[in-house]
């Protein structure tokens, strides 16, 4: 039996809070599939193919996971990839109201289930959102996220 788990998220772009949530999932899992989720209401800093390049790029330590996109429901991505469970972060009590209502409509429409990962407290404050606005205005993000995000940033707001 392979042991398969998605990641899920906008990645926009991904951070240190992301990548150890990644890094755990791959500890506990045989195969993990990062999946880059397509929200189309929200115009992003980074193309979802930049997302994905960056992931890659800083989770290719890691054999077993994988990253791909996907244009859809979630639950219908692991549909088709015969995915079980779901791994997400838990940073503090205000995610969890959002994360429990999705837990529970996306098992109510499949079965798939949920599994949450307390996240590690050095990044319980950090978002992409902050990154983006902190770095927008000049700010140092280079504890927040790895080398090659900070330098995709730097190139994305003509810093350097
Ligand atoms: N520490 C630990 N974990 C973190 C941190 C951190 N600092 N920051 C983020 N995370 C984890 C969280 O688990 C978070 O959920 C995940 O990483 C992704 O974070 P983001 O910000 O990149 O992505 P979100 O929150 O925009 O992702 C939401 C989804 C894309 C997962 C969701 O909207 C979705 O599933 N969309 C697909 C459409 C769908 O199926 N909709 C119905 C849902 S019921």
């Amino acid at each position: 039996l392979v042991r398969r788990a998605v990641c899920p998220g906008s990645f926009d772009p991904i951070t240190n809070g992301h990548l150890d949530i990644i890094a755990r999932a791959s500890r506990l899992y045989d195969e993990v599939y990062v999946a880059v989720m397509i929200n189309q209401s929200k115009k992003g800093l980074f193309e979802v193919d930049e997302r994905i390049e960056l992931i890659r790029d800083v989770t290719s330590e890691f054999a077993n996971v994988r990253v791909e996109t996907h244009h859809g429901l979630l639950v219908d991505y692991c549909k088709q990839r015969d995915i079980p469970a779901i791994v997400k972060g838990l940073r503090a009590v205000s995610d969890f109201d959002y994360e429990l209502q999705m837990a529970q409509m996306n098992n109510g429409l499949t079965g798939v289930e949920t599994l949450f990962v307390p996240t590690n407290p050095t990044y319980s404050f950090l978002s992409s959102s902050l990154v983006r606005e902190v770095a927008a205005w000049g700010g140092d993000v280079s504890h927040l996220v790895p080398p090659q995000v900070l330098a995709a940033l730097n190139r994305r707001l003509r810093k350097d």
